[in-house]
């Protein structure tokens, strides 16, 4: 859908109200379109290009929601009410060492595009067992979002089993949480409790994105809740004798889980938007059993 798609002058008069005092108000394009599709009743890619045109409309001197559209020129010569960057959580990778608080952190690999880097000692052994012996018996079998409500459903491509650790629940995942919070320059409270998921031999949990689609109903009513998954943080509890890599397909990268290291990647581009290069998932345990602590940041405070 482009601007030049007149989308904004088919929206009902409350709707093009409603962006044209949003806009006034200097509220976000991205904030604006999220709001739209949240209410169900436009796309992610509807709510864009009305917003679009309304911005361009206001920048040709028109702020009447209640006249008709002109007709506007081709999108390709007009700037969007979207490139603007955003605040990203980011990795500072500018030295071989990261130093947080209480530790020093290995950057042992880089990828720029899509953002995927390996950190090294960021958690001890101690604590890594900690985490693990906590959830003991907790763990239940996983389960992913469905995409026409949200609900949390068993299926076939997640095998693993998962537990949570809550926030205030734990000292040792409060202490990782911060260090994570300061690794990524994001604040805590934006960011889902832990998640840990325990695969078996033959466990797996098939390609997937972490990022929420704002085009489907389910994940919207998530989105509510803390806004998009902009990076996550895959924490490996132990090691794994064979198999159980986490895997991106598109990038042809395979990263085999260690004690103590974290995965990190981007799943969102600058803007906020979904990345369809992080597709990623983990590959079958081959023998011996992967335990990770799965940490995504969110756009705004969570829960
Ligand atoms: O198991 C892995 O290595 C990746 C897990 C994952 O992608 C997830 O739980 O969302």
């Amino acid at each position: 859908m482009k601007p030049s798609d007149n989308v904004f002058a088919s929206l009902p008069l409350t709707w093009r109200e409603w962006i044209m005092d949003n806009l006034a108000r200097a509220c976000s394009p991205l904030d604006m379109a999220n709001s739209m599709a949240r209410s169900g009743q436009y796309s992610m890619a509807a709510a864009r290009a009305a917003i679009d045109e309304a911005v361009q409309l206001r920048a040709g001197g028109q702020t009447d929601a209640g006249a008709p559209a002109p007709a506007l020129a081709p999108a390709a010569h007009q700037a969007s009410a979207f490139s603007a960057p955003r605040d990203m959580p980011f990795i500072d990778t500018s030295s071989n060492r990261i130093v947080a608080p209480d530790r020093e952190i290995d950057v042992l690999f880089v990828l720029k595009k899509p953002q995927v880097i390996l950190l090294g000692n960021v958690l001890s052994e101690e604590e890594c067992d900690a985490i693990v012996a906590h959830c003991g018996t907790r763990y239940t079998r996983s389960t992913v979002t469905a995409e026409a409500d949200g609900a949390s459903v068993v299926h076939e491509g997640r095998t693993s089993e998962m537990a949570f650790i809550q926030r205030g629940e734990a000292e040792v995942a409060e202490r990782i949480d911060r260090r994570l919070a300061a690794i990524a320059h994001w604040s805590p409270e934006c960011s889902e409790p832990f998640q840990l998921q325990k695969y078996g031999q033959t466990q797996e949990y098939r390609p997937h994105y972490d990022w929420l689609d704002p085009d489907s109903a389910g994940h919207r009513a998530h989105l509510a809740r803390g806004g998009q998954r902009l990076a996550t943080f895959v924490l490996y509890l132990c090691d794994v004798e064979q198999g159980g890599g986490t895997v991106f397909p598109n990038l042809g990268l395979e990263v085999f889980p260690k004690k103590g290291s974290a995965l990190w990647f981007l799943n969102t581009d600058s803007n906020h938007q979904p990345d369809p290069q992080t597709l990623h998932g983990g590959a079958p345990v081959v023998s011996g059993t992967k335990i990770i602590a799965n940490k995504w940041l969110r756009q705004e405070r969570y829960g």
